[in-house]
């Protein structure tokens, strides 16, 4: 390469490269077209796979033009942990894994209230007054994992374990209450 002018330097080296003339013009010209094949095979490589994967994932869970965003959640006592606490898109798949001891679910609701301050009846919150019901995981046993999808629109949401449990002594163990609750936001 010399002042942006590609030269080729033995004759073996032309005739490799298919050419009889030296036109300085010529061999710029077929140098930039060599690097424009370049790019565009690069462009086609990147542009390939996601229009595979969001083939597969038409098929399963979205319209065809939409992403999938994927939400990893760990349940144990006395908490939910998210790998993300935000989403852009919105189809949203989480990935729910029970880290504890005993069994739990994972109930979505779209509300505008603090997820510390759902309204709760004998330890229960109460899902259809919490806000908008979105759907759940249903409960499920320790060292197992779910995983579901569900239409989010942009908007806060509380994610929380809703299971209650009668103690020996008479009390009831709240999971909800006990901590199993956090915030989620889907932005437009
Ligand atoms: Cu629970």
């Amino acid at each position: 390469m010399t002042d942006g002018v590609f030269v080729l330097n033995s004759p073996a080296e032309r005739e490799l490269a298919g050419m009889k003339s030296e036109d300085q013009q010529t061999m710029k010209l077929q140098s930039q077209l060599r690097t424009l094949v370049g790019f565009t095979t690069i462009v086609l490589a990147v542009a390939i796979p996601p229009s595979v994967a969001e083939d597969s994932l038409s098929r399963v869970t979205a319209p065809r033009s939409s992403q999938v965003e994927a939400v990893g959640v760990v349940l144990k006592e006395w908490r939910i942990d998210l790998d993300k606490q935000a989403v852009k898109t919105c189809p949203v798949t989480f990935r729910v894994n029970n880290f504890g001891d005993e069994d739990h679910e994972l109930v979505i609701v779209k509300t505008d209230r603090h997820h510390k301050a759902l309204p709760v009846s004998h330890g229960k919150v109460i899902e259809t007054e919490a806000g908008e019901l979105i759907g759940e995981i249903e409960e499920f046993p320790m060292g197992e994992a779910r995983e579901a999808t569900f239409m989010l629109s942009p908007g806060n949401y509380a994610l929380f374990c809703n299971l209650v449990e009668q103690e020996e002594d008479g009390g009831l163990e709240s999971h909800y209450q006990e901590g199993m609750h956090v915030p989620f936001t889907v932005l437009r």
